[in-house]
C-alpha cells in the first residue's frame, strides 16, 4: 500500500508517523509523502519538528510544504509551547531549526495512493484535487457527528481538526464521496488516554528498532505528563485513526450516510446530499490495546528459527569435517 500521511506535527500525529515509519521499514506500507498542514504548528515550525524526527530516525521521505490557513481559528499557545519544550528538553530539538526542507511543488501521483490525515484538511485537500483517479482511500481523523465537540473555552461545537478549516473538510467530502472514511470524536472517544492504557501498550514495547523503541518510549512518558498538566480529557484521538488506516479489527462500526460540514466544522445529516459517507462510530477499546500492542512487540519467533537452523548447519559441518 502506497501511503501519504497528512499532519500537523502535534504529538499524537508524532506517535501515528513513528507507527508509520516501523510500518514502513518492516515493508508492510510503502511510505511516499507527507504532507505538513498548518494546525497545532504552522510552517515552518511543522517543517522543523517533522524534519528533526525523520533526521532522528535517519529516514529520508519526501515532505510537502503547508498552506497557510490564513484565518484566526488556532489552537491554545500554551498547548504547543508545551510541546516545544518537552521536544527541546527530551530530544535535543532546537526550536525552528530546519532540518529537511519541504517541498512547495505537490505531487501527481503516478500509482494509486491511500491517505492518512491526522490533522486539518488545507493542503491535503488541495493534492487530493489534483489526484483524484490515483486515490484509493482517505481516511482522516476528523470532525464530530452526533457526540460534542472539543474546543478548549468556547461555545463552539465541533473537533479541532475541522473547526481550523471546515471549508476544506467539506471540499474533502464532495471530492472523495465514498472514498473517505471519516474517524470523528464519535469514535475516538471509546478510547480515553489513561496512564494505565498508557503503560499497558508501552510495556509490550520491544520494537527491534531502537531509536524507534525509545522515541514510543518518550511519547508515553510524555502522554503521561500531558495527563498531569492537562485539566482536559484526552483520548487516542490520532492512533485510533491509525490503526483503522491499516486495517486492524477493533469490531469497528461504521455508518454509511448523507453529510455536509456547518460553518464550525460540526458533521451534519444533509437529505440533500446524494451520496453517501463512511463514518466510524465506534470501536472496541480492549482490542485497541491488543492491536497496538501487537505493533510495537517484536515478533523475533522466525529469527529465532533461522538462526537455529544456521546452528544445526554449522553443528552438522564441523561433525563432518572432523
Ligand atoms: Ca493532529
Amino acid at each position: 500500500m502506497n501511503v501519504v500521511f497528512s499532519t500537523d506535527a502535534d504529538f499524537d500525529d508524532i506517535f501515528s508517523l513513528t507507527i508509520l515509519l516501523l510500518e514502513h521499514i518492516r515493508g508492510n506500507i510503502n511510505l511516499i509523502g507527507i504532507v505538513l498542514e498548518d494546525g497545532m504548528f504552522s510552517y515552518p515550525l511543522n517543517e522543523s519538528i517533522v524534519g528533526f524526527f525523520l533526521k532522528f530516525l535517519r529516514m529520508d521521505i519526501p515532505m510537502y510544504k503547508s498552506i497557510n490557513r490564513n484565518n484566526t481559528r488556532n489552537y491554545p499557545p500554551e498547548i504547543s509551547s508545551t510541546i516545544l519544550k518537552y521536544l527541546s528538553e527530551n530530544f535535543n530539538y532546537k526550536i525552528g531549526m530546519i532540518y529537511k526542507k519541504s517541498l512547495d511543488k505537490y505531487p501527481i501521483f503516478g500509482c494509486n495512493v491511500s491517505i492518512l490525515t491526522t490533522g486539518n484538511v488545507t493542503t491535503i485537500t488541495e493534492i487530493i484535487s489534483q489526484n483524484i483517479e490515483k486515490i484509493d482511500k482517505v481516511v482522516s481523523m476528523i470532525g464530530n457527528y452526533k457526540v460534542k465537540g472539543n474546543i478548549l473555552n468556547s461555545s463552539d461545537d465541533a473537533e479541532y481538526n475541522a473547526y481550523l478549516d471546515p471549508i476544506s473538510f467539506q471540499r474533502l467530502v464532495e471530492l472523495c464521496k465514498n472514498k473517505l472514511w471519516i474517524c470523528p470524536l464519535d469514535c475516538t472517544n471509546y478510547v480515553p488516554m489513561t496512564e494505565h492504557r498508557i503503560q499497558k501498550i508501552n510495556d509490550c514495547n520491544n520494537v527491534e528498532n531502537y531509536k524507534i523503541r525509545s522515541l514510543l518510549d518518550s511519547i508515553s512518558q510524555f502522554n503521561i505528563n500531558l495527563l498531569y498538566n492537562i485539566n482536559d480529557k484526552l483520548y487516542m484521538w490520532d492512533q485510533v485513526a491509525t490503526l483503522l488506516f491499516l486495517n486492524k479489527n477493533m469490531d469497528q462500526k461504521i455508518i454509511k450516510t448523507n453529510i455536509s460540514i456547518n460553518n464550525n466544522g460540526k458533521i451534519i445529516y444533509d437529505k440533500n446530499v446524494n451520496y453517501l459517507t463512511n463514518i466510524y462510530i465506534s470501536v472496541n477499546s480492549t482490542l485497541f490495546d491488543k492491536e497496538m500492542c501487537k505493533i510495537i512487540k517484536y515478533d523475533n519467533y522466525k529469527y529465532t528459527i533461522i538462526i537455529f537452523i544456521i546452528f544445526i548447519i554449522f553443528i552438522f559441518w564441523l561433525y563432518k569435517i572432523c
